[in-house]
């Protein structure tokens, strides 16, 4: 998806502009991987920018930097301002929002530990993730033939830059076999995640999502949109699914902060219920987003707003 560029991303703690924002071909994390990083949303509100469970995001972010030993030479509360000052900054009222932690440049050779770490945070206008008719009609996956890493390899603990290469193969995969997005299996057989998106099926008038011990990421989406089913009076059930459990639910969804709740119209070739979105994710899709624009007392505090 081409980037729609703003005026400036906060790097090392100074807002630079756009075209600025470099880092040396020799930097670690070029090499092996070796960042850790967020993606945040921010959604507009009637009192202008708010983000969207702001605290949990760098939170998970300080966690991913523990895992692999890097210390991230600002503090969270550093680290939220900048969120809120590159969103003022660019007079933006809703984006997408990227922090990113890497090993920089001095260092060569695998052990990270004496590379300096680099922190920097981009904004940037992002619509919806699978496309526009996405949110609506619903989109068409494939079970991947590439296995998700495993805990004891990559742990999905951490959002670690590195670690995506995984996903990169399973999304081309799916793309040139012609659908739209992949899910991944666990060296069990169960389902874990998308290749940036939690999953999600309705049976019976309940939810199932897998366990983040199956391998998925602990994604801040999934937890709100298991929050808001319980709200609404559904049972939430977190157990491990097979990839036939997908084809036989009556409704499949991702969710994620950029596919925000995106209906699934087709795994594998099988229609899903009726091959649209079904009645309980367009339910849960409203209440999301009633949520987001700041319109739901209850989950008021899911949102930091930019200006005060
Ligand atoms: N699983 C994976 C593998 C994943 O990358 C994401 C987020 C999720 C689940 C959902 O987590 P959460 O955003 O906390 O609800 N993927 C991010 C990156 C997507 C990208 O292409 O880049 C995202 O949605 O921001």
């Amino acid at each position: 998806m081409p980037i729609t560029e703003v005026d400036k991303i906060w790097m090392d703690g100074e807002l630079v502009d756009w075209r600025d924002a470099n880092v040396h071909v020799l930097s670690h994390a070029l090499h092996y991987g070796s960042g850790v990083f967020e993606g945040i949303r921010a959604y507009q509100t009637s009192r202008g920018a708010a983000v969207w469970h702001l605290d949990e995001h760098m939170k998970r972010f300080f966690r991913s930097a523990k895992l692999y030993h890097m210390e991230i030479p600002y503090s969270l509360e550093a680290i939220t301002e900048a969120v809120k000052d590159v969103i003022r900054s660019n007079a933006l009222n809703a984006c997408y929002i990227r922090p990113v932690a890497l090993r920089g440049y001095g260092e060569m050779g695998v052990n990270p530990l004496n590379a300096p770490v680099n922190v920097f945070v981009a904004v940037w206008p992002w619509g919806a993730y699978l496309g526009e008719d996405a949110l609506e009609q619903g989109v068409r996956v494939k079970i991947s033939s590439w296995r998700r890493n495993s805990q004891n390899s990559l742990p999905a603990a951490a959002k670690a830059t590195g670690q995506y290469i995984n996903s990169v193969l399973a999304k081309v995969e799916s793309l040139k076999a012609g659908y739209d997005e992949a899910i991944m299996l666990n060296e069990s057989g169960f389902i874990t995640d998308g290749s940036g998106e939690n999953v999600f099926i309705v049976r019976d008038s309940g939810l199932t999502t897998p366990p983040i011990q199956a391998g998925c990421l602990d994604g801040i989406t999934r937890q709100s949109v298991m929050a808001i089913a319980r709200d609404l009076g559904y049972e939430v059930r977190e157990e491990n699914l097979v990839r036939t459990d997908l084809y036989n639910a009556d409704e499949v969804f991702f969710t994620g902060t950029a596919a925000e709740i995106t209906p699934i119209r087709e795994v594998d070739d099988r229609v899903v219920g009726e091959g649209h979105r079904g009645p309980i994710t367009k339910e849960l899709q409203g209440a999301f987003f009633s949520a987001t624009k700041g319109e739901t007392e209850r989950y008021a505090s899911w949102l930091t707003y930019v200006n005060g």
